[in-house]
């Protein structure tokens, strides 16, 4: 190993003097998840395997189905996919879908993975999202969501669309059924898993479909709301046992905020998913979005009227708080025909009903700023994220109990050194797309307690002054972030995103494993004959803005096979794969003596 790369204190960073600091001007190469985001050339089912009763639900475009590796996975946690299959005439959807998932990295959005384009089917590949989405979780849990529960998962979704927001992405279609939900077990942040795969569901989903506003729309509506009104039955939310459910309620409360003052990690993990209606808005030249999309009970007042912005997002989620709560819709809720369900979101104002007795005020409050009529006048995503219900509730208080794995999670963000754009993008592609996300866990909470403003992205701000309040006496300088910077923002947008501290934080023994280097491997060997090339590398790595910096990577690129080519072949075999790992893990643990 290169001396000048060790670094033999175990924080001999920190007594580097003030660096000025300088990007390499050699180094034009970006990496980011999406480049290992593409179509698989491959037959679907020479990869995967659809499992044995594996349905895991339908909407109204696609078919959600479990996955096995036909490629038998053996490690010990592989990461847990499923296929959203698109029937053909379905296909329109897929394309908003990718494109949005690809340009995506955030802990509350499922992860895409990869995708096949079959003769009669369209497969997107994403991970399996632990837990059920909201509207089984409302049907099966028998009685409505406390606040403090609601809290935690609103919050998790206002994060998704701050995040997305800013990037000028909108959802289009925030509903229960695109709210998927997982409650950890604090201790060890093990996720319980529900079996959601029984038919019976699948049907149930069937009937409430309310994706598109065509004419069997307001069928799929009055479905939907005897669902919700059998619902609502069972769990005794009829009038007379209104006072009882309260009851319930407020002992669920309580022991809710019992929990809270223990101070365990959050309960619920969110996972924000379909993507079919997803679009960039600053693909659009005007200013307000008119087609149509999303589901009727969710549609915000200038949906109507045809213009419409990233806000109709925030009403839908109004719509979702104030169902979680209450178990009833805000509007339209026995309403008989699209028109009267249109007129009441345009003109009625939200009730809070006898239900709402034993709600916070603020809670009311939030609900009331979400379901503003005035799109204007409704906060963002970001503004929302500062209402006092959230500090009430203290969901982000996420208190890490082993400060020590923090401390080291920390250390390896500031060593994180990588010798080359290669080696980084190998590291990259491992923690993104192979690390299972149990592996994660931990990190995602430190991401997010580093993260204050709430964007999903880290600021050298933040990490500084996270930094300070971890390690106490122990201050990063200027310079010092500076440097992590050059590390670790690999797409070079100016913050830490979420895959770039995953994988800057990862326990560093994690990339050594045999089968992720193999599966690694194979994604740049792409014509399978056991060696890497130059043009290899760059399909992958080697996007570029123009010609010029299209011959500065291909030169970077050579250099880099140069380095590490034993053998002089001019190609990187499978044990010279490994060993560009090995530098990089090795170095950690001469860190770490
Ligand atoms: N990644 C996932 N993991 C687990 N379940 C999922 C996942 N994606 C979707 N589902 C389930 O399948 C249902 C339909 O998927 P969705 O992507 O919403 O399809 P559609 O676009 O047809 O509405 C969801 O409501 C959810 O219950
Ligand atoms: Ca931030
Ligand atoms: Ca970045
Ligand atoms: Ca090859
Ligand atoms: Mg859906």
């Amino acid at each position: 190993m290169n001396q000048s790369t060790q670094v033999k204190d175990k924080d001999a960073l920190q007594d580097q003097p003030f660096i000025i600091h300088q990007r390499s001007k050699q180094n034009s190469i970006k990496i980011q998840p999406k480049d290992f985001i593409f179509k698989n050339q491959k037959h679907f089912l020479e990869v995967y395997e659809i499992e044995k009763n594996g349905q895991l639900g339908q909407g109204g475009h696609a078919s959600i189905y479990k996955l096995n590796e036909t490629n038998h996975d053996s490690s010990k946690n592989p990461t847990r996919k499923c296929a959203k299959k698109f029937e053909k005439k379905n296909l329109f959807f897929k394309n908003s879908e990718i494109q949005s998932l690809k340009s995506l990295d955030h802990p509350n959005i499922v992860k895409l993975y990869e995708y096949f384009e079959e003769r009669d089917a369209f497969y997107i590949i994403m991970e399996e999202v632990q837990g059920r989405d909201l509207f089984d979780e409302m049907a099966e849990r028998k009685r409505p969501f406390g606040e403090n529960d609601t809290c935690q998962i609103i919050q998790q979704v206002l994060q998704a669309l701050s995040y997305t927001h800013q990037k000028g992405l909108l959802h289009r279609d925030i509903k229960l059924e695109n709210i998927m939900v997982s409650q950890n077990n604090t201790q060890t942040g093990n996720i319980y898993t529900n079996t959601n795969n029984d038919s019976e569901k699948c049907q149930k989903k069937e009937l409430s479909q309310n994706k598109d506003s065509s004419s069997e729309d307001i069928q799929y509506q009055i479905n939907k709301i005897q669902i919700q009104n059998n619902t609502q039955e069972s769990i005794g939310l009829s009038q007379d046992s209104i006072s009882q459910t309260t009851e319930e309620q407020q002992a669920h409360h309580n022991s809710q905020n019992q929990l809270s003052q223990d101070k365990l990690e959050p309960q619920w993990r969110v996972k924000l998913i379909d993507w079919s209606f997803g679009t960039d808005r600053t693909q659009s030249k005007t200013k307000f979005l008119s087609s149509l999309c999303g589901s009727l009970m969710f549609q915000a007042p200038e949906y109507f009227e045809k213009k419409y912005t990233e806000k109709i997002d925030i009403w839908a989620l109004g719509v979702v708080m104030y169902t979680m709560l209450a178990n009833r819709y805000p509007f339209g809720q026995s309403c008989k025909s699209k028109m009267q369900i249109q007129t009441q979101i345009q003109k009625e104002q939200v009730v809070f009903g006898k239900e709402w007795d034993s709600i916070s005020d603020e809670a009311k409050d939030l609900i009331n700023k979400m379901l503003e009529k005035n799109p204007e006048k409704r906060p963002s995503a970001q503004e929302l994220l500062n209402h006092v219900w959230f500090k009430i509730h203290k969901t982000n208080k996420t208190v890490i109990q082993d400060t020590q794995q923090l401390k080291n999670n920390l250390r390896n963000l500031k060593q994180f050194k990588c010798q080359n754009e290669f080696q980084k993008a190998i590291l990259t592609f491992i923690s993104v797309n192979l690390v299972s996300s149990q592996d994660k866990v931990e990190l995602e909470n430190l991401f997010k307690r580093l993260d204050t403003n709430q964007d999903g992205r880290l600021s050298k701000e933040e990490i500084m002054n996270g930094y300070n309040q971890i390690w106490h006496n122990n201050y990063m300088t200027e310079g010092q972030i500076n440097l992590i910077f050059d590390q670790v923002d690999s797409d070079k947008s100016d913050s830490i995103d979420y895959s770039e501290f995953i994988t800057a934080t990862l326990e560093r023994k994690l990339f050594n494993e045999k089968e992720y280097l193999q599966k690694a491997f194979n994604l740049f060997d792409q014509d399978g004959d056991g060696h890497i090339t130059k043009d290899e590398i760059l399909r992958i790595i080697g996007n570029a803005d123009d010609d010029e910096q299209t011959s500065e990577i291909e030169q970077q690129i050579q250099q880099i096979i140069q380095q590490i080519d034993i053998n002089q072949d001019g190609k990187i075999q499978f044990e010279e794969f490994c060993s560009i790992i090995q530098q990089f893990t090795n170095q950690e643990v001469q860190m770490s003596q």
